[in-house]
């Protein structure tokens, strides 16, 4: 991978999006090629079946009609496959992550949701809840591998959360949530689609108030490869994220963050890994 200097890729107008607005869609990063490498490794993963501490899928039987349950997101796969390290440190994302984070940027976590037709979203979160990065924030780069949009469960966003504090989740609908937490949006605000073509890549800080809904198309596939990142300087995160990964591939280890945070152990507890 080498040690390469980063590029400026965001035009001044794309900067100015993700600090006042707390996000930003870069077009095409990924090439038709690359995104084609990334869905044939992760279905071939897919089709191997269970990973230990990484991919779990259960049999058409005990999944009892939730198809998800035949393909949950995969945690953590750079740490099991050398393509999934390649892409998380991808030099076109390192580039923007350093033009976000005005400074070279570390990997925390990559992750590959498959969400195929009839699977459940992921209720509205913050990803700093559960990262617990600090002194600043995290950025997560979300690569589609397929077109997103409404129809099936893109990703969705509220803009301008950018600013806000952690805000503590209640209980989410679990007829269309696979995840427990929820945050409500905040008065006065809107959740909107990202939509998006494969090869695009969506990057949002850590406070942004971001889920999906269930894929209510026939037979569209929703995949995406999602990582989160930190600032180089970052001196604390949450304890399922170690080592880090600078752009070169070296691993890094940071302080574990093992405070409860501002929403308590209660929710600590059951949070997990994000
Ligand atoms: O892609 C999704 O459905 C949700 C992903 C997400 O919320 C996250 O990675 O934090």
């Amino acid at each position: 991978m080498g040690n390469e200097v980063s590029k400026k890729l965001l035009l001044q107008n794309q900067k100015q999006q993700f600090d006042e607005e707390g996000y930003v869609i870069v077009k095409g990063l990924l090439s038709a090629e690359e995104v084609a490498e990334i869905k044939n490794t992760f279905m071939k993963l897919h089709a191997g079946g269970p990973i230990p501490n990484c991919f779990s899928p259960v049999s058409e039987e005990e999944a009892k009609g939730d198809i998800l349950k035949r393909y949950p997101r995969m945690m953590h796969p750079h740490r099991v496959n050398d393509l999934a390290m390649h892409y998380m440190l991808h030099p076109k994302v390192m580039d923007v992550l350093a033009e976000l984070f005005g400074e070279e940027a570390i990997a925390a976590q990559s992750m590959f949701y498959f969400k195929p037709p009839g699977a459940k979203g992921q209720a509205l979160h913050q990803d700093n809840f559960y990262l617990k990065v600090e002194p600043e924030t995290c950025i997560a780069a979300w690569a589609a591998i397929d077109p997103a949009d409404e129809e099936n469960g893109g990703i969705m966003l509220v803009p301008k959360t950018n600013e806000l504090a952690i805000e503590c989740p209640h209980l989410a609908d679990q007829n269309v949530s696979f995840t427990r937490d929820e945050v409500t949006i905040p008065e006065g605000m809107k959740v909107v689609p990202a939509n998006l073509d494969a090869g695009d890549v969506l990057f949002f800080n850590g406070s942004v108030i971001h889920g999906s809904y269930p894929n209510k198309s026939a037979n569209r596939f929703r995949r995406a490869f999602i990582c989160h990142y930190a600032g180089i300087s970052t001196t604390r995160i949450g304890q399922y994220y170690n080592p880090m990964y600078t752009r070169d591939g070296t691993p890094r280890m940071i302080k574990y963050n093992l405070d409860s945070g501002p929403c308590g152990e209660e929710f600590e507890e059951a949070a997990g890994p994000h």
